[in-house]
């Protein structure tokens, strides 16, 4: 499917006091904010017209709006994002979403889904249940995509060390092809995916975005970069030292539609 927008929000100067279980250190404000302006470029380069919101000084995490939404070919579901802190970043991605998107649904309390939970895999959603998307929001999310037509899957991921989020460990690209971390490929729901593995310890690379046929990963992972190059894909490298502080990654930085 060829993709014409992506929702985009700005980090704000306070990025640094967003949550984090990382060890890599505090994020350089001026850094993120450079790194974000470069991804915002890469995207508009892939042919995507942004909307950008403007930084959010009451939510440190709000530029990483993939978790606020979830985007299907029939409209946008909101979520509602496990961590409290994160909750009211919703309210302006509602808004922005009415003039982008027909709306699918809201997920609501008790349930939470943060967006970085849910993966389609050729046309089937599968959905992570981790320490951010319980299983009621799991279930609201699969009523809400069953009635438009869409089947889905839920993957436990409380085992996975590490692993914030499903896309933090697991890619589609456009082909049908699955980037996934070693604990999630011999996952049964990726039975019978092409699939590309990424060693142990270039984990962060497997969070990528693909957009209309180019594949943009983090700067620094050269046998992703490698294996990619190799079966042809077109790769842009990008600079992500800063987000990946904050726990973020190149998919969560955006919603593409
Ligand atoms: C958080 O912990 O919520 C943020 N610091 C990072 C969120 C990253 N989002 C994503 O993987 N989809």
């Amino acid at each position: 499917m060829r993709l014409t927008r992506a929702l985009v929000r700005r980090p704000s100067p306070n990025f640094v006091e967003g949550l984090t279980r990382g060890d890599y250190g505090s994020p350089i404000y001026t850094l993120a904010k450079a790194q974000h302006e470069r991804y915002c470029e890469e995207l508009e380069r892939c042919g995507l017209r942004l909307t950008r919101l403007s930084a959010d000084a009451h939510h440190p995490d709000g530029t990483f709006v993939e978790d606020t939404a979830i985007f299907t070919g029939r409209g946008a579901i909101l979520t509602r994002p496990g961590a409290p802190s994160r909750r009211g970043e919703v309210a302006s991605v509602r808004e922005a979403l009415m003039e982008l998107a027909p709306s699918l649904g809201e997920i609501e309390a008790p349930g939470c889904v943060d967006g970085g939970d849910v993966c389609e895999v050729n046309g089937r959603f599968l959905i992570g249940i981790s320490e951010r998307t319980n299983e009621e929001g799991a279930r609201q999310l699969a009523g809400i995509l069953s009635s438009h037509g869409y089947e889905s899957a839920t993957l436990d991921l409380r085992g996975v060390p590490g692993l914030l989020h499903l896309k933090s460990g697991l890619t589609a690209l456009d082909d049908g092809r699955v980037v996934a971390i070693a604990a999630l490929a011999d996952r049964d729901e990726l039975r019978g995916h092409a699939m590309i593995r990424v060693a142990d310890g270039e984990s962060y690379a497997a969070n990528c975005v693909c957009v209309n046929g180019r594949v943009l990963i983090a700067r620094g992972f050269p046998l992703l970069e490698g294996a990619l190059v190799k079966l042809r894909y077109d790769v842009v490298t990008l600079e992500m030292s800063e987000f990946r502080k904050m726990d973020g990654g190149l998919s969560c930085l955006s919603l593409r539609l």
